[in-house]
């Protein structure tokens, strides 16, 4: 709980002021309650909003949260039972994991593992339902992103292995409070169509080598840079709620490696001051996609496309380049996403530290390092 007076948001009067606003401990625990906005934190667009006039006077309307609020959204049934299960004394140490040294040495070259199969059935069915019953209005777009709350969704994270996986990569067999994720982002993109090249017909381009030519190259993000945060969590869980047996089916695709390789990139992004070194004048700025189209990057060769099966789950670092293909499938490519930070990792979120040890927050991972 906050006490005494905290800065609000129509208080900053500058554009540097309501970012620094946004990033504080405060302004995150209050996007926590707000979820639309908070999904505009995260893929950029409030970056842009908070330069815009218009927007500035709804943002100060519905960025106010009383100052002694003890932030907790309203609490339903599952929360209750979710948070009474895991908060409670017998469960601060939770199931250990069992990986094997293959899967930590995958992580820890590659920055990322696949562990196929691990949802129940039923829970499973429940979430893939859910999705089934939600009516993609904006199926238009090539990636559609949303952020949920819904219990069928949640219980991927809570009542299936997903869990301990967490657990075991950040605090090893040690004790430690229950991880708690308390949204997850659905990450949905609807088939679209191929641009066939005119020659593809006559010299037979296939699909894939057609396409895997745009995956190379500028287009890749690592979470949080946009929002300059280069560590804002510790894990990346992705489960799969739709299958992706094919290359360009809308499939995650991470550049292996580069959780190590990209580490002088980002010391000197961090350190120009994100993208603010571009001193974008107002109205100039960059799309939605600011990261993706920011391109004093490195371009990054040969991305893995992910082949999943419905509940399979990704684990990947948080500092892992990562981006999605194009679904020229011809069903919609359904992910969920859940950011898991270890309990101590506010502590060092954002300082050089986290740059210079990108293990800082994984005692599980202490046997292979
Ligand atoms: O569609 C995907 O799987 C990519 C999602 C992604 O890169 C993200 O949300 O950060």
């Amino acid at each position: 709980m906050f006490s005494g007076q905290q800065r609000q948001f129509r208080d900053c009067l500058t554009y540097e002021e309501r970012w620094e606003w946004l990033q504080s401990d405060f302004g995150q625990r209050v996007l926590s309650v707000r979820p639309r906005i908070h999904e505009a934190y995260v893929n950029g667009k409030l970056q842009m909003m908070i330069r815009d006039p218009h927007w500035i006077q709804q943002l100060n309307q519905w960025l106010i949260v009383a100052n002694n609020s003890r932030f907790d959204r309203p609490v339903n049934a599952f929360d209750r039972a979710s948070l009474r299960a895991h908060h409670s004394p017998a469960s601060s140490t939770t199931a250990v994991y069992p990986f094997s040294e293959a899967h930590k040495l995958d992580f820890l070259i590659h920055g990322y593992m696949a562990h196929p199969n691990l949802i129940p059935p039923e829970i499973l069915d429940e979430a893939v339902n859910f999705l089934n019953n939600r009516n993609l209005e904006d199926s238009h777009r090539p990636f559609i992103s949303d952020f949920t709350t819904e219990p069928a969704i949640l219980n991927l994270f809570y009542k299936s292995q997903v869990h301990a996986l967490a657990d075991t990569l950040l605090y090893g067999a040690n004790p430690h409070p229950p991880t708690v994720v308390r949204q997850a982002q659905i990450a949905q993109r609807p088939p679209q169509q191929q641009h066939h090249h005119p020659l593809g017909a006559i010299f037979g381009f296939s699909r894939a080598a057609n396409a895997a030519v745009g995956m190379n190259g500028k287009k890749w993000h690592i979470d949080g840079l946009a929002q300059e945060s280069h560590s804002p969590f510790s894990l990346l869980i992705g489960v799969a709620l739709s299958d992706q047996f094919e290359e360009n089916s809308g499939n995650l695709c991470v550049f292996p490696g580069s959780h190590h390789s990209l580490s002088p990139f980002l010391k000197e992004f961090v350190s120009k001051g994100y993208l603010r070194h571009l001193q974008l004048q107002p109205g100039q700025a960059l799309g939605p996609n600011v990261f993706e189209e920011y391109l004093e990057k490195p371009s990054l060769e040969s991305p893995t496309q992910l082949l999943l099966s419905k509940g399979d789950v990704v684990v990947v670092h948080q500092k892992v380049a990562h981006r999605g293909s194009p679904n020229y499938s011809k069903q919609t490519r359904n992910m969920i996403y859940f950011r898991v930070a270890s309990h101590h990792h506010h502590l060092h979120s954002n300082t050089e530290e986290n740059l210079d040890n990108i293990w800082l927050d994984f005692q599980g991972m202490k046997d292979v390092l």
